[in-house]
């Protein structure tokens, strides 16, 4: 049985300038509305609620090459890091509630400062680990994978494969890849001095992608990185995509895990309040199937739920659905079961 952390500790980030659409920083607020202490509270935790963050502005924030509002990206995440190291520290379990997805570089640094080891489970329709080089829009929630790599901030890399059992709708010939380098560096962008990468590609694998960009494509393959794609849970099924993907960061070692969830993975029938939406995304069930199993390693450390973006939804009905959805994602990471009983049960329960 895996043991339950006694204090769970939810931190708002509401920031947006990660990308350009305006409504994602209330994406704090909306979980909130829809529940997720009393749900918590509801599990048995000790819930401390540390409210959000106030991010500060930078005067001016002129773009850098490419890329959209680096200072202001790298204040936030680095702000962001600070709180969720010191809660970690502090014992907690910790959900950060985004804000968009650019967080993640800061709660994952945070995180990584406490738990050097971790592993990252990125659950997405894509997979953010455009370089300020590689990325087609600018917007830092593309990228925020790219800033923790290790093997992305060497100059010339030698390629590898990705060595997946039995899978093969993505397996590419390994030749075509013996001789590739990756010239990708990733520069340094004023507002990110503090980041230094700390993530290997094996301490990282990614569930739901369905929109890669060519640039990611290419970084995905020859750093070898272990994904599962839609159609990949299509061809496999939920329960092998998640328990090898467990397997990828979890088989070496145990250590402590960071799940990234975009509301976005998704499909946009059920979180229609969002961003960048992607069709043919995940179901309800093989959404709760992952973070189920996430719980039962028993090593879940920092979660982030990012992208929630009430602006974006048409109604009011389609944000509470996106809203809601989001409580049940992370109350399903926290041990919400759908056999009913989370505790040790020795006697009948009484409704009084
Ligand atoms: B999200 C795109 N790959 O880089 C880019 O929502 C979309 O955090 C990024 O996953 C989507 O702009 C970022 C085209
Ligand atoms: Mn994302
Ligand atoms: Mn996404
Ligand atoms: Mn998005």
């Amino acid at each position: 049985q895996p043991s339950r952390a006694q204090s769970v500790a939810v931190l708002g980030a509401p920031f947006s300038q990660g990308q350009k659409r305006r409504g994602v920083e209330h994406g704090p607020k909306v979980i909130r509305d829809a529940g997720l202490i009393e749900r918590l509270s509801g599990l048995d935790y000790a819930v401390h609620d540390f409210g959000d963050l106030t991010f500060h502005y930078p005067e001016m924030d002129e773009p850098y090459m490419n890329v959209k509002f680096p200072r202001t990206v790298g204040a936030a995440t680095k702000k962001l890091s600070g709180a969720v190291s010191r809660a970690v520290g502090a014992g907690h379990t910790l959900v950060m509630l985004g804000g968009d997805h650019s967080l993640g570089i800061g709660s994952v640094a945070g995180h990584a400062q406490q738990c050097p080891d971790l592993c990252v489970i990125w659950v997405d329709a894509h997979a953010d680990v455009n370089t300020p080089e590689t990325s087609p829009s600018g917007n830092l929630h593309g990228q925020p994978v790219a800033f923790m790599l290790k093997e992305l901030r060497d100059k010339v890399r030698r390629s590898q494969v990705r060595n997946v059992e039995d899978d093969s709708s993505t397996a590419v010939p390994s030749q075509l890849y013996l001789f590739v380098h990756v010239p990708t560096q990733v520069p340094d962008l004023p507002g990110f001095s503090w980041v230094k990468p700390f993530l290997s590609c094996r301490d990282l694998v990614y569930i739901g992608l369905r929109d890669v960009d060519p640039g990611e494509y290419h970084i995905l393959k020859n750093l070898g990185i272990q994904y599962f794609t839609m159609r990949d849970i299509d061809r496999l099924g939920i329960q092998r995509v998640t328990e090898v993907a467990l397997d990828h960061v979890l088989a070496r070692k145990q250590r402590p895990i960071h799940l990234s969830f975009d509301i976005d993975a998704f499909d946009p029938s059920l979180a229609p309040a969002t961003g960048t939406p992607v069709n043919g995304g995940l179901t309800y069930r093989e959404g709760i199937y992952i973070t189920e199993e996430v719980h039962n390693t028993g090593l879940l450390s920092v979660m982030d739920m990012v992208e929630v973006n009430p602006v974006v939804g048409s109604t009011r009905a389609a944000v509470e659905a996106t809203a809601s959805l989001a409580v049940d994602v992370i109350a399903s990471s926290l041990g919400q079961t759908r056999e009913g009983a989370h505790g040790v049960i020795d006697e009948i329960p009484s409704t009084k």
